[in-house]
């Protein structure tokens, strides 16, 4: 897999691009496991970086996508929009309908997205929308905006895909509690590992899920939370491990390649594969992370009876 910089879009120069050479991992995901977080960045020349984009990253395809799902073993993808696209869904409605129905979306939008769009995006694959609240990433939408989009989004089945970081919660826990449907939290709500598992912070997001039976996390992003790095990541297995065994039903896993916005060396995607046996210790656990919870959540109809 080679990397490149757009021809029209010059990348930021200490932009990270994903790793060229991932390791082949030790652990071999059960067939059909999902991908449930990656992102595709352009190219820049065929689909343009937002112009209120806060970074411009190298290009990272669908088919370079493609080409690390077969390498790592999954199955299926679910690709959420990236903010360096803006609402521009182009690019990730582009990879979903040369998926073969083997990807998902979750879209970015609008206050002014109108109904017909919102029946586009959904007959192409999406089946969510995404809420940022990461300063460093977006300008977020106000509070009244965002659930009138949770509003318009209930009669497509949609769920909402939510990223803040730990020190946020506090602020945007009741809107959180109060939206409808299932809303599933980004990379177990950014908490600081170097605090305890047991300790107030991480303790007001396992609250979240254990009041509220309609939110789900993500137990993604070691590589972006961990102060050890890898490839163990090992100080951030008891925060995941904890969110596995206590909500079994309402987690999802995922590589978040091309891991937008690393800062010291790109992660090997082998060794986010071999994190997983670490956070799901049982066949059974891991067969729900990977396989049980994606398909009810983005391909429901192939588990219906
Ligand atoms: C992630 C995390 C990040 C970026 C984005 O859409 C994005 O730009 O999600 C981040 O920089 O923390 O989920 O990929």
């Amino acid at each position: 897999m080679s990397a490149s910089a757009s021809p029209t879009f010059k990348m930021d120069p200490n932009w990270i691009c994903f790793h060229p050479n991932p390791a082949k991992p030790r652990f071999l995901l059960p067939t059909g496991a999902v991908d449930a977080h990656c992102h595709v960045f352009g190219p820049g020349d065929v689909f343009p970086y937002a112009p209120e984009r806060k970074y411009t990253p190298c290009d990272a395809g669908k088919e370079q996508l493609w080409a690390l799902r077969d390498f790592l073993g999954f199955s299926r993808n679910v690709i959420v929009q990236a903010t360096c696209h803006g609402a521009d869904n182009r690019a990730m409605v582009d990879a979903l309908l040369s998926s073969n129905g083997t990807a998902r979306g979750v879209a970015t939008v609008k206050h002014s997205v109108s109904e017909r769009e919102l029946d586009d995006l959904d007959a192409a694959g999406v089946r969510g929308v995404r809420f940022n609240f990461v300063k460093r990433l977006v300008d977020a939408l106000p509070m009244d905006t965002l659930a009138e989009i949770a509003r318009r989004i209930q009669r497509l089945n949609w769920h909402i895909v939510i990223y803040f970081e730990a020190q946020e919660l506090p602020e945007l826990y009741d809107f959180i509690a109060g939206l409808p449907g299932i809303v599933v939290v980004d990379h177990m709500g950014r908490p600081d590992v170097a605090k305890p598992v047991d300790g107030p912070e991480f303790q007001l997001f396992v609250r979240l899920l254990r009041e509220q039976s309609n939110i789900w996390s993500k137990v993604t992003c070691p590589e972006r939370l961990s102060k050890q790095g890898g490839p163990g990541y090992d100080d951030v297995v008891p925060f995941a491990r904890r969110l596995v065994e206590q909500f079994p039903d309402r987690v999802l896993s995922g590589t978040d390649w091309p891991h937008p916005n690393m800062t010291a060396a790109a992660p090997d995607d082998g060794a986010l594969v071999d994190f997983i046996p670490k956070i799901a210790v049982t066949s059974a656990l891991q067969n729900k992370l990977l396989i049980d919870n994606p398909m009810r959540l983005y391909w429901p109809e192939a588990v219906r009876p």
